[in-house]
């Protein structure tokens, strides 16, 4: 479809399990974010709708205003156990801004979900698109930048059940 010509591998393949889910839990859910007022065109439903552009405007990335603790969060609608995520940063510009997110995975909406473990901070980007690799269960996945002054932005989030919770063909 539109993927983006300058689209890198989503990770290393060693370090993506070869029986790990392949169905992506985050078309199917719910996503919301922290705030939309200052770009209403970027919502959040845009960092789950199945397309990796990385440019912005191509109207496929989620975007905050500026704030205090933007996040992101999709509902899975049912609780998972989940093997993989999946980030897809913004490439056209600001791609740094992305630097100190945190992922969590739970079940509990307090504090918006933020509150549910932390399974990984992007304090790297070793391209575009990569991954993150546990066992964590939880239905909430959050992006959530824990900065001031902070624009949360993601071009696509896929997540994937861990290799123990796959139906095997
Ligand atoms: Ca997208």
């Amino acid at each position: 479809m539109d993927e983006t010509t300058s689209f890198k591998s989503e990770a290393t393949p060693d370090l993506v399990p070869l029986l790990a889910g392949r169905k992506n839990l985050a078309l199917r859910g719910h996503a919301t974010q922290s705030t939309s007022s200052e770009y209403p065109q970027f919502y959040a439903s845009l960092a789950n709708d199945g397309n990796r552009n990385t440019n912005i405007y191509a109207k496929s990335c989620s975007t905050t205003d500026k704030q205090f603790y933007p996040w992101w969060r999709v509902d899975l609608l049912d609780e998972y156990l989940i093997g993989r995520v999946v980030i897809t940063n913004r490439g056209d510009c600001c791609s740094g801004r992305i630097n100190g997110a945190e992922i969590r995975i739970g079940n509990s909406l307090d504090n918006n979900g933020d509150n549910n473990p932390r399974c990984a901070v992007i304090s790297l980007l070793p391209s575009l698109s990569f991954t993150y690799t546990y066992n964590m269960t939880g239905r909430y996945v959050n992006v959530v930048i824990p900065a001031k002054d902070a624009i949360l932005t993601l071009c696509e989030v896929k997540v994937y059940r861990a290799p123990d919770n796959q139906t095997r063909a």
